[in-house]
């Protein structure tokens, strides 16, 4: 059984969905701890979640064999997402309101101080307003999308140093790299476009794909064939509340996936390339406890079987003790902010 991780940022909860049947398994929350889990994501191995929660300046830990919160580690300010390197040793977190980037050292769940000489903990700068943030599949670069000043800057993994800043669209937000790690694809939020860097060179390859309307997620299928961008929508723009297909080899789009579900700004995609008739699955509304369907912005993280996950998918009884929505829970979508 796999299972999909739902980060409800307006419920200061995260979901745990099957992702087979979509069943809400449970509910994890931290009360004044988790607050606003906006991104989220997981380890290499499946054991170990990240929240990076935007209102509350630190990253949850969840440790997924158990559905139960096992720390939080204080971060930058306004942290906007959060990337696990290969190795699972390192979570590098973006702090959109301090123009840094955050580096936990995921054995000891503390973060990493770039000068001890210096008092308190010296972060690796960015550009302005960093948002999404990937790791190279062979864990020596990051890169980090700056909303504020249009680029994406390349961090070496090693010396936590800027190796070089790659000129992107308008207003960058999330990032997905090939499984080769030859390509790295940019949703430009206010273009309406996806940018495609060659990171062997660090350019811009070609000129900007344009996809539907205020580009948010982006994903990245398991044999890089396909990229899948979710058009958060506003209704004046080009296809709203839809998902963008584009093809690599052509770097084009080749599918425009419509829904009616607004804001619907995250995305993953799990296997190779999908039907293109069918949503994809998280793209459907999150289950409340309540019955009703909430339109909640979402954020999610799929795991992928491994041999332990089937024999812990009992929810723990943290987990179940608090089914219902705080009661800053909103019924209605509010725009990702
Ligand atoms: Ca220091």
């Amino acid at each position: 059984m796999a299972a999909a991780y739902v980060a409800a940022w307006a419920g200061d909860v995260v979901r745990v969905l099957d992702a087979e049947t979509n069943d809400l398994l449970a509910n994890i929350s931290a009360p004044g701890s988790m607050d606003s889990p906006y991104t989220l994501a997981l380890n290499p191995a499946g054991t170990r979640l990240y929240a990076a929660n935007l209102n509350h300046n630190n990253v949850t830990v969840i440790d997924t064999t158990v559905n139960a919160v096992i720390t939080a580690v204080p971060v930058g300010d306004n942290p906007r997402a959060v990337a696990v390197d290969p190795t699972g040793t390192r979570v590098y977190v973006t702090n959109g309101g301090a123009s840094t980037l955050s580096v936990i050292d995921a054995t000891t769940n503390t973060e990493i101080d770039r000068d001890p000489d210096v008092p308190g903990i010296q972060r690796i700068p960015t550009g302005a307003g960093p948002r999404g943030v990937v790791v190279h599949p062979n864990g020596s670069r990051v890169y980090v999308a700056n909303s504020g000043d249009g680029t994406v800057s390349v961090i070496d993994a090693s010396t936590y140093s800027l190796v070089t800043t790659i000129p992107a669209g308008s207003s960058p937000l999330y990032l997905a790299i090939s499984p080769s790690g030859q390509r790295l694809y940019v949703t430009n939020q206010t273009a309406n476009t996806v940018t495609v860097i060659d990171t062997t060179t660090n350019t811009v390859v070609g000129t900007p794909i344009p996809v539907g309307s205020t580009p948010f997620g982006i994903a990245v299928n398991s044999t890089g064939s396909h990229v899948y961008v979710a058009n958060s929508g506003n209704t004046s723009g080009p296809s709203p509340r839809s998902v963008s297909v584009i093809d690599t080899a052509t770097n084009s789009v080749v599918a425009t996936i419509s829904h009616n579900q607004r804001n619907a700004s995250f995305l993953a995609v799990r296997g190779g390339a999908l039907p293109l008739t069918t949503p994809t699955p998280t793209l459907t509304p999150t289950p409340s406890p309540t019955g009703t369907a909430t339109l909640t912005p979402t954020a999610t993280a799929t795991r992928t079987p491994t041999p332990t996950a089937t024999a812990t998918r009992t929810p723990s009884p943290t987990a179940t003790a608090s089914p219902t929505p705080s009661p800053t829970a909103t019924p209605t979508a509010t725009p990702m902010p």
